[in-house]
């Protein structure tokens, strides 16, 4: 019999062997694009999974206004479209957006892409973003350039984001439908005068689905974003999923709202909860056969720096940048793209293990990986604040999202303490069942045991997918993976 969704709340919670639909999960990686694509993509940490383990991506906050309202923002804190909710350190003018630029990209050799993405809207500060994207162009032609908007100004830039060489585009889409995008964006800018309600919406709808037809036609490799928020989109956005597979959209990014009464937002103040990850998993599930999804946002700051879920950025605010970068761009470059070229040939000739042949009726499982990056399992449980999960099953291993440990510490008072942390840490993990790290102590692992997490530390340095698959062949052998009598995943509660 084919497994059947459970329910959870009003969201479908998903058995892991496929989606509702039960169709067949999309391909995550680029095997299945054609070269041209594969090349643009290989070294964007966000358009490719792979690349987000070596590559790293700067923003640079250079445009502070915003042509509509949403719910779940609130600008003294951030664009919660592509960022965490946080002040920006510094609001940055052009010219010292393209220095800053110009320091990291000398000094971080792996800096592939340089994105705007607010705090406020790209498109809303359309000179400021257009004389940051032409400078950074003129003076590190190798950077990748990105863009990040809420779409409502998105039609007439088309044109000059394609001049600019701007070919990765992210719209936030969080409906196709008046009714609920009312009830996440109260109002927008609009012909000289602010819409309300519907009126809004729907000019909103209008702008994304006529910018995004713009992009695609014009070759643009199109992500969209969209915030989960439950009770609202939740059951919607399997329709907003419908309709950008329609429009040709790469890749779809399905993150959770984000929603604290302390961060001042309308959906923060009503108590409006955000998504499990569970919820997630399976919302990104039933959304994933439509179009390429995107499991690995960290829903970063506006002005993020470094490798997805680092944050290189306090580094570059203790002092100014040094005198005559420009002049020494060009050296930086070659350096750069050589760096670029190491990375990428490390990233081919990776042996990878063979994997081997399985019952295919044996359950899968989640597992929790600590990495400090570079594809390995080289980070020590107790310096993770972050764990990658992975789903192994006798198909083969494949990337579910991340875990922020402290997204479950109970609040300040708590910050620092370590038991405290390590039980966020186990919250956070609840539905794995072994854990990859480099080391852990012997106080955690026995917690971790008492969780049903079992630790492992015998694949220190070894390619994640190659460790974790290990470890489902070792429960295999040890006939830990029977399905269960109801051939329902043990770990979707
Ligand atoms: Fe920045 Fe966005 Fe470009 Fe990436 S982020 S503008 S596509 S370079 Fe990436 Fe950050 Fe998620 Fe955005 S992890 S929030 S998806
Ligand atoms: Fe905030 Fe971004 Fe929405 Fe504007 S588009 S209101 S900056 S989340």
């Amino acid at each position: 019999m084919a497994p059947q969704p459970k329910r959870l709340g009003d969201i479908p919670v998903v058995p892991l062997e496929g989606g509702p639909t039960g169709r067949p999960q999309p391909v995550q990686e680029a095997d299945d694009l054609p070269e041209g694509v594969r090349r643009r993509i290989e070294d964007h940490p966000c358009y490719s999974e792979q690349a987000h383990h070596h590559f790293a991506r700067m923003h640079v906050a250079v445009a502070p206004a915003c042509n509509i309202q949403c719910h779940y923002c609130n600008r003294k804190y951030d664009c919660a479209n592509e960022s965490r909710p946080g002040v920006v350190s510094r609001r940055l003018t052009p010219a010292e957006a393209i220095d800053r630029v110009l320091w990291v990209a000398e000094q971080v050799p792996e800096l592939s892409v340089v994105g705007i993405a607010g705090p406020g809207d790209a498109l809303a500060n359309p000179e400021r973003t257009f004389q940051t994207l032409e400078g950074i162009r003129r003076h590190a032609p190798d950077l990748k350039l990105c863009l990040s908007t809420n779409g409502l100004a998105l039609p007439e830039h088309v044109d000059t984001l394609m001049e600019l060489g701007v070919e990765h585009v992210t719209v936030t889409v969080n409906a196709v439908d008046p009714g609920v995008g009312a009830r996440i964006h109260p109002w927008v800018r609009g012909q000289g005068r602010r819409l309300h309600g519907e009126a809004a919406a729907e000019r909103l709808i209008r702008q994304q689905q006529e910018g995004i037809r713009r992009l695609v036609e014009r070759g643009a490799l199109v992500k969209v974003n969209s915030v989960l928020i439950p009770g609202i989109n939740d059951r919607h956005l399997r329709e907003v999923a419908r309709v950008l597979r329609g429009q040709g959209v790469f890749l779809h990014n399905i993150m959770p709202l984000i929603a604290r009464p302390e961060h001042g937002t309308r959906f923060g103040l009503d108590g409006r909860r955000e998504p499990t990850p569970a919820e997630l998993a399976a919302v990104r599930d039933a959304c994933g056969g439509d179009v390429r999804m995107m499991r690995h946002c960290r829903q970063c700051r506006a002005d993020a720096v470094g490798r997805l879920g680092e944050d290189l950025g306090p580094r570059f605010e203790r002092e100014p940048p040094p005198p005559a970068l420009r002049e020494r761009a060009g050296a930086a470059g070659l350096r750069r793209q050589a760096a670029r070229a190491a990375i990428l040939r490390g990233m081919e000739s990776r042996p990878g293990r063979a994997p081997e042949t399985m019952d295919p009726s044996l359950r899968p499982v989640r597992m929790a990986v600590a990495t400090r990056g570079g594809g390995l399992i080289n980070e020590h449980f107790g310096h993770a604040r972050e764990f990658l999960v992975y789903r192994a099953s006798p198909q083969g291993v494949r990337f579910e999202g991340h875990r922020r440990a402290d997204l479950y510490c109970s609040g300040p008072q708590d910050c620092g303490d370590r038991e405290a942390v390590l039980q966020s840490t186990l919250r956070a993990l609840e539905d794995c069942e072994a854990l990859l790290c480099a080391r852990v102590g012997i106080g955690p692992w026995k917690a971790l045991e008492a969780a049903g997490i079992q630790p492992h530390v015998e694949h220190a340095m070894a390619c994640i997918e190659d460790g974790v698959r290990a470890v489902y062949e070792a429960m295999a052998k040890a006939g830990q993976l029977q399905p269960s009598p109801a051939g329902l995943l043990a770990d979707v509660s």
